[in-house]
């Protein structure tokens, strides 16, 4: 049906490109057939980056048509306190130092109901690696949530926060996502993967625990039935090996869970970071990202292209190279304008239609686990 509707799915023209080494690709893509290392390698150096993107292209729309989607979610981020002080962050601090906060539940709850009025269907709540918070404070933090919106679901910490929880509190990975599913936890966000190299993480965030503890923690959680997304940062001082190394471990990961709902390439943005000598990506990188993650990512249902990190511009077009979500509504930021975003802080369920139509697709509000959601007013109906 898709491939009838939308013309680059039904391949009709021919693949014109000047770089010889994506013709093997392309035969790959048409054909089905799993792309490799050096694959992954050509499409990160190919000069070609509009034969590359048609071929994301081709796929997006094999599986998902003309659709793309949104969801109308709020982040929280309850503290910014960390014992972390990874190079590549700008929004950690050290506890007792100027600008670090923790927000009592209290204000967890008042800023989860501020924003917008149109009813938001999924809370993404990160946070800091505060020393002094015990998991009691995040099992009552997710009570309390869905005591307030039992509609909501809860998407909340990453896998480094586990990892950190458990030794806190000195209990196992399974143990503390179990207690954290028994308060509420309904699935978690991608982030704190950065790049597994660990040459590259020996810079760039030497706290943090390493990509197996954090493909380790994404196996139990998959494992206990809680889906998260998986992210990686890019465009800092890492290689062409490094990201598609990357990539490979999360699709063998997925080939043994089935567990990631979504993969989201994240743009370094380097001011008031110790990298802040590092340049900004370039479009053309961020769009060849979507495009290379697409065609990798062959087991992952979706690719996203966070307009808040693209800028809502660079997001449009990546709906074209591969990317079938634009993420949410977002309704206030820390992590990346802490370090430089000048995206707004977040943007209406209307606007964000607008940029998808604009585009050129059919914007279709979902659930956090891709169910449609439809809207009456601020009642919303999920089908699933
Ligand atoms: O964990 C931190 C990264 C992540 C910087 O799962 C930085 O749906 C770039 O994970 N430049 C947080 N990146 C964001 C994140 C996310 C965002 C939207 C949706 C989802 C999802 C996940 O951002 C952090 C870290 O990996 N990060 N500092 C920086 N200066």
């Amino acid at each position: 049906m898709a491939e009838a509707m939308y013309p680059a799915a039904a391949a009709r023209h021919p693949f014109h490109t000047d770089d010889a080494k994506l013709r093997p690709i392309y035969d790959k893509v048409m054909a089905g057939v799993r792309l490799d290392t050096d694959d992954g390698l050509a499409l990160y150096r190919s000069p070609d980056v509009l034969s590359v993107g048609w071929l994301a292209n081709y796929v997006r729309e094999r599986m998902h048509g003309n659709v793309t989607y949104f969801n109308v979610n709020r982040h929280i981020n309850h503290t910014n306190v960390c014992v972390a002080a990874c190079r590549l962050c700008a929004f950690g601090r050290k506890k007792g130092t100027d600008g670090a906060y923790t927000m009592d539940l209290e204000e967890v709850f008042r800023s989860a109901a501020s924003g917008y009025s149109e009813a938001v269907t999924e809370f993404h709540i990160v946070g800091g690696l505060h020393p002094d918070l015990p998991l009691q404070y995040f099992t009552d933090m997710l009570s309390g949530l869905k005591q307030r919106f039992p509609q909501v679901h809860l998407k909340g910490f990453t896998m480094v926060e586990i990892s950190f929880f458990a030794k806190l509190n000195k209990l196992t990975i399974v143990e503390v996502l179990q207690k954290l599913k028994d308060a509420g936890l309904d699935s978690m966000p991608g982030g704190g993967a950065e790049i597994f190299s660990e040459r590259v993480r020996a810079i760039i965030c030497d706290h943090k625990i390493d990509g197996n503890e954090w493909l380790d923690v994404a196996r139990e959680a998959h494992k206990l039935g809680i889906r998260s997304n998986a992210t990686m940062l890019y465009g800092h001082i890492e290689d062409d090996e490094d990201r598609v190394d990357h990539l490979m471990k999360l699709r063998a990961l997925q080939d043994e869970t089935k567990g990631f709902q979504t993969f989201i390439g994240l743009s370094f943005h380097p001011d008031h970071t110790v990298l802040q000598h590092l340049p900004w990506t370039t479009g053309m990188l961020d769009l060849k990202q979507i495009a290379v993650a697409r065609l990798v990512l062959d087991n992952f249902a979706h690719i996203k292209a966070y307009w808040q990190m693209l800028t809502p511009k660079i997001a449009q077009i990546a709906l074209r190279f591969g990317a079938d979500d634009i993420d949410g509504t977002v309704v206030e930021e820390k992590i990346y304008h802490d370090a430089g975003a000048t995206t707004p802080q977040g943007m209406t369920r209307q606007e964000l239609c607008r940029l998808i139509e604009s585009a050129g697709r059919v914007p279709v509000e979902r659930d956090t686990l891709y169910h449609p959601v439809t809207r009456d007013g601020n009642t919303v109906t999920v089908s699933t």
